[in-house]
């Protein structure tokens, strides 16, 4: 919220100044009906009020990723992938720390059978079923969940304090939700090694340099920059947007030749659609797009 603030008062310094170096955010609170988060906090922002914005907001626990917190992030993950007006969500959260892992104090006395029975985890993969772009903006920690969490998003900005980590290691335990196999898919096998066998954290440069971020920003600039994307993104078919996300996804899931012919087919079907033709013709007539999402 703190960050949100800025950008607002930075609007109110003169709109041309901000339109030159911030991107204008202006936010709103979500119109859902589910909105009294205990753990979370959720916005609207960008221009067009079309960027959903969510806010871990456990601050004295650093936003440890207790089972309360996960529910209520699928609960408002499930209300904005339902919501017409909303092109892309940005997850993120303090200065200190984005996550700093799931909660330990809430696992320490769990047991094998209760974590089966339970269907520990269940709760956690909501964000990675999510078919709208989600773009992580990582401040401070994100350190196991947290680093996991991040990585089921599309896309990592990364304030330039940020700190990536699997450290389960040091907990005698390992990476539950990711950490062994998105990380290792990301930075390769010798990268993922060291840092899930060591538990040594990395910072914003080094994981952009391995791809695991795909831009440092400064940390006050992080939530403006991701908004920003949120909104370029959301100047496309929200339509086409979630095809091209789908066949990105492919790519992790499958060998090259099954991708490749998921993405012809999925490249054939856009021709089914009202966006590409307008697409097309508004390029050939020299205007801009009218995407309706048909
Ligand atoms: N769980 C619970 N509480 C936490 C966690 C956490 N992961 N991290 C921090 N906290 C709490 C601290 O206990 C402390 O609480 P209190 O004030 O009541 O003592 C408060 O947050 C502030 O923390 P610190 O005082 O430790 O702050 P520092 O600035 O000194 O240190 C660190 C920051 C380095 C981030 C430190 O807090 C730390 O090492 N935290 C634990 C990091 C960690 O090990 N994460 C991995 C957790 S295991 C995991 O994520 C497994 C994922 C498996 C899949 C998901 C299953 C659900």
């Amino acid at each position: 919220m703190a960050n949100i603030a800025k950008i607002f008062a930075s609007r109110a310094q003169g709109v041309l100044q901000a339109a030159a170096r911030q991107p204008q955010v202006a936010t709103r609170f979500s119109s859902s009906s589910t909105n009294n988060w205990e753990y979370i906090k959720t916005e609207v922002a960008g221009e067009g009020k079309n960027v959903a914005v969510i806010t871990l907001n456990r601050p004295k626990a650093l936003n440890a990723l207790c089972n309360g917190l996960m529910k209520e992030l699928s609960t408002a993950l499930q209300q904005f992938g339902k919501d017409k007006t909303i092109s892309a969500i940005v997850l993120t959260g303090s200065e200190k720390a984005f996550a700093a892992g799931a909660d330990i104090k809430e696992m320490v006395g769990n047991t094998y059978s209760q974590c089966i029975q339970g269907n520990f985890l269940n709760d956690w993969t909501e964000v990675a079923r999510t078919q709208k772009p989600i773009i992580a903006a990582v401040n401070g920690y994100a350190l196991g969940g947290g680093c996991e969490l991040a990585m089921m998003c599309d896309i990592i900005y990364a304030g330039d304090k940020a700190k990536f980590g699997q450290p389960e290691i040091a907990l005698g335990t390992i990476p539950g939700a990711g950490g062994t196999q998105r990380l290792t898919r990301v930075v390769g096998k010798s990268k993922a090694m060291e840092m899930c066998l060591t538990g040594n954290m990395i910072g914003a440069q080094e994981a952009e340099k391995l791809g695991l971020a795909s831009k440092v920003v400064p940390a006050d600039q992080l939530l403006g920059e991701a908004v920003k994307l949120g909104e370029k993104i959301g100047t496309h078919s929200n339509l086409i947007v979630q095809l091209c996300k789908e066949a990105v996804n492919t790519a992790y899931e499958t060998t090259l030749q099954e991708g490749l012919k998921f993405e012809r087919r999925t490249f054939h079907a856009t021709f089914s659609t009202a966006d590409r033709k307008e697409g097309m013709t508004a390029f050939a007539e020299k205007r801009p797009a009218k995407f309706t999402n048909e």
